[in-house]
């Protein structure tokens, strides 16, 4: 189990947690999720993913898979709004074009939740201009 924060958002809910090879989990509005329960031992892939935000990816080692592994919690960074792993150009481009508007796919360029496209998504862009994923899970 563990915790995965968004940045800029009061709701943690719907990032995508995967393990291995394990049917991937969402987090619930805390940013809680229980996935480290039957996890076979070795060492895994864990990556953490949510559309609009720089993912993060690390490695969890089991060494018992009757307990529960706990993950330290982490914060996903906001701002990748074309999936492309970096906060660049491309992604203060897409704001800009749908800036000042109701966001229909909420998912995307609205991250701090709001309802609207708008200075507090352009701010989040901005404050990581430049910041590459994956960001490590650790
Ligand atoms: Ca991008
Ligand atoms: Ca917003």
């Amino acid at each position: 189990m563990g915790k995965v924060m968004l940045q800029g958002r009061t709701s943690h809910a719907g990032v995508t947690v995967t393990i291995g090879q394990l049917a991937p989990v969402t987090t619930s509005s805390d940013g809680t999720y229980a996935v480290l329960r039957g996890v076979p031992k070795g060492q895994h892939v864990i990556r953490a993913e949510r559309t609009g935000y720089l993912s993060a990816e690390g490695y969890v080692i089991i060494e018992d898979e009757t307990h529960t592994k706990t993950m330290p919690p982490i914060t996903l960074l906001a701002g990748d709004l074309n999936g492309d792993g970096t906060v660049n150009l491309f992604d203060l481009v897409l704001i800009g074009t749908i800036f000042g508007q109701q966001d229909m796919d909420s998912l995307r360029s609205d991250l701090n939740g709001d309802g609207m496209v708008n200075l507090f998504d352009l701010v989040l862009v901005g404050n990581n201009l430049g910041r590459d994923g994956p960001l490590p899970f650790e």
